[in-house]
């Protein structure tokens, strides 16, 4: 051995013991966390000794909602109690999903605190759950987050106490075995830990949560929908969605705001699996709190927020319009729900923008917020085997917007020479090529009212039956063609016959 080598040996040695003193000398005074020289992170410096006055009761909202700020300028015994409820719920128009809850919604109640702040909290599990729950924070700086002192069964309770030493906007979540199927139930929500300034004022402070979920049926297959163990350890997600329903941000249900306006949105990520490249088109976020942490980045077109993870972004609107929120892995915005809305209303600012307002042509039955009361009407009656020629017309009316009528046209009449027309078709006299046709798609040449085509139409498999039945029932209906119903039968029997090896979709 050198002598180096021996220098490099002793150094580490005397290290050791330096260490060992110390940590020795750590356990027999008390920590005080906030003298500490050492460390420039806010749990270094967030202990901001007991807490003061009376113990407080956190107001805790359902989103889209946030709690109000604050507004304390000491630390505080905060009592926050959360229900965790087993409950069925739409996840799409018309399909049912076992969610497992906190407080009753997916995601979670938001909770507010501030940094220093002692939370008591109270974690209740509704005497008709079938599981058990516990809750890891985020924001808990200690084994397990919380999980540990909260496991509990149906109709009991569990209480401990953490100090926030850290300020931030964090996930918190079941962590009970078998964890990721709690937490693809829906089992997370967000807790923001203030520091002790506060933040800045805006207009509108929204809470958005991003999850994937797996169930037995593909996307919009209507009924009751089991959680699919094997699509989840796959991270084959057959529905990724903001606030746990396809449609929850949509219509009627969008986020709203004036122009000129300031918005904060609170953006986290249940996961379980999937990471989120968070865009809301037609808007820049003049800053992001990247992680949900201190520091923020400006100008930001598009976010990541981890699985486990969440994100602050802010911004102000300048023009009205509808702003479309996407995870911008593209196919999860428009094949398995990842979309939501911010509808922005005031005078139009011609100099920012001159364009006319998000169409339906682009968003396909995605925008269908005032359709919606038909969906519910025929799938209720589609399921009692009850509905008539007109109910599946008017749901098929709607689902064509978009689907079909980006080539075809809203009148059928497709465009001459690249998009043949639908509209008094001779094609259509096969019913069943016309079934292959949505299922399957159609290249190649052909011949319509003597007009030769030779294109492609992409295969429409990820539609289901029903929905199938209902765009050609609208289609045979309408444009003076002959009428007559296409069936969910028959649908069902052209996807058999022709169904494709196994892997491929079907
Ligand atoms: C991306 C463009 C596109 C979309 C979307 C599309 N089609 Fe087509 N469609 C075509 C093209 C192109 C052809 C002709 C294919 C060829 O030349 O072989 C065609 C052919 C057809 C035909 C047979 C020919 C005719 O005109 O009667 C029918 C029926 C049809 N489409 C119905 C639909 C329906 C219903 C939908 C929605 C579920 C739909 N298409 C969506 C492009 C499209
Ligand atoms: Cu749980």
């Amino acid at each position: 051995m050198n002598t180096k080598a021996l220098v490099i040996l002793f150094a580490a040695a005397a290290l050791l013991v330096a260490h060992n003193v110390e940590s020795a000398e750590a356990d027999a005074k008390p920590i005080v966390i906030a003298q500490s020289q050492e460390f420039s992170g806010g749990s270094a410096r967030g202990d901001f000794g007991p807490p003061q006055g009376d113990p407080i009761q956190a107001i805790l909202t359902s989103p889209p909602e946030v709690p109000p700020p604050v507004n304390r300028d000491h630390p505080a015994r905060v009592i926050v109690e959360l229900e965790v409820v087993e409950k069925d719920m739409q996840i799409s128009e018309g399909v049912n999903y076992r969610f497992w809850t906190f407080g009753g919604t997916v995601p979670g109640s938001f909770i507010r605190i501030r940094q220093g702040d002692t939370v008591e909290f109270h974690l209740r599990n509704h005497p008709g759950s079938k599981m058990p729950h516990n809750i890891d924070l985020h924001a808990v700086t200690g084994s397990g987050g919380g999980a540990t002192s909260s496991f509990t069964a149906p109709g009991h309770e569990s209480v401990f106490s953490f100090k926030a030493l850290s300020p931030g906007l964090f996930v918190y979540q079941c962590a009970t075995m078998p964890v990721g199927m709690h937490v693809a139930n829906g089992m997370y929500g967000l807790i923001l830990v203030e520091p002790p300034g506060g933040l800045e004022p805006v207009d509108h402070e929204y809470y958005v949560m991003q999850g994937d979920f797996y169930t037995v049926g593909k996307y919009r297959e209507k009924g009751n929908q089991p959680f699919d163990m094997q699509k989840a350890i796959e991270e084959n997600a057959t529905y990724v969605l903001f606030n746990g329903a396809e449609g929850a941000l949509v219509g009627e249900n969008a986020l709203k705001a004036k122009v000129g306006d300031t918005v904060r949105l609170f953006v986290g990520n249940g996961g379980p699996n999937l990471v989120s490249s968070f865009h809301v088109i037609g808007e820049i976020f003049d800053k992001v709190y990247s992680e949900g942490g201190s520091h923020f980045q400006e100008n930001v077109q598009t976010t990541l927020v981890p699985a486990g993870g969440s994100v602050i972004t802010e911004f102000r609107v300048e023009t009205p319009g509808t702003f479309i929120l996407i995870d911008h892995s593209i196919f999860r915005a428009f094949n398995k729900g990842a979309l939501g809305m911010l509808k922005v209303e005031g005078e139009l600012n011609k100099e920012i923008y001159t364009g006319k307002e998000v169409d339906n042509v682009y968003l396909s039955d995605k925008a269908v917020g005032e359709g919606a009361p038909v969906m519910v009407q025929v799938t209720a009656a589609q399921q009692a085997g009850q509905a008539t020629l007109e109910d599946q017309a008017a749901a098929g009316a709607i689902l064509f917007n978009g689907t079909c009528s980006v080539c075809h046209q809203n009148n059928g009449m497709g465009l001459p020479g690249v998009f043949p027309p639908i509209a008094r078709s001779d094609f259509l006299a096969d019913k069943k090529s016309v079934i292959e046709a949505v299922i399957n798609g159609i290249s190649g040449p052909i011949t319509v009212n003597d007009e030769d085509y030779n294109s492609v139409m992409p295969p429409m498999s990820h539609l289901n039956d029903d929905e199938i039945a209902n765009i050609l029932t609208y289609v045979y209906n309408s444009w003076g063609n002959p009428g007559g119903v296409v069936s969910i039968d028959e649908v069902a029997a052209v996807r058999e016959s022709t169904r494709r090896p196994a892997g491929a979709a079907n």
